[in-house]
């Protein structure tokens, strides 16, 4: 049902700003709410695999019941609608200091011809917090659909 109103509300509302897709692959593993395992296969560092650090958000640590709860919600909504998605990484520093890679996550809906911002998601279906760090992204910018 929350999915139901966020779509329709993407319709009504202007898509935002700038983001790009800078790599297209696969979620392999959920760690937890706000970090995954991804094998790119087109774009930034295709044909590796590695861990990507949801940019600008931060959910819960692991060993709470709300860290557990978020690392649910990502692997029900991945599981639901595809592990496929597209990464926006960041430019300024690509990756963190224990060196994941830093990015905006966008899961495409090819029959609607928009994708979803899955950071945005978490925040605003309150599994994750903003943590605006400086890098690329403004997370107050962000909408929950952009255009594929
Ligand atoms: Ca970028
Ligand atoms: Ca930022």
């Amino acid at each position: 049902m929350l999915f139901v109103l966020a779509m329709l509300s993407a319709l009504l509302l202007p898509v935002a700003s700038a983001y790009e897709f800078q790599a297209y692959g696969y979620v392999t593993k959920v760690v937890d709410g706000d970090t995954v395992w991804f094998h790119s296969y087109y774009g930034y560092k295709a044909g590796e695999t590695f861990k990507v650090r949801f940019a600008d958000i931060n959910a819960p640590e692991i060993y709470t019941d709300e860290g557990k709860e978020s690392k649910a919600a990502l692997e029900w909504l991945l599981d639901t609608y595809g592990r496929y998605v597209y990464l926006d990484v960041d430019d300024i520093y690509e990756t963190d200091r224990y060196g994941r890679v830093v990015a905006v996550v966008y899961l495409p809906f090819w029959y609607y011809g928009y994708a979803l911002n899955v950071n945005e998601w978490l925040v605003e279906s309150g599994y994750a917090s903003i943590w605006d760090h400086y890098n690329e992204f403004d997370p107050y910018s962000w909408s929950l659909w952009v255009l594929i």
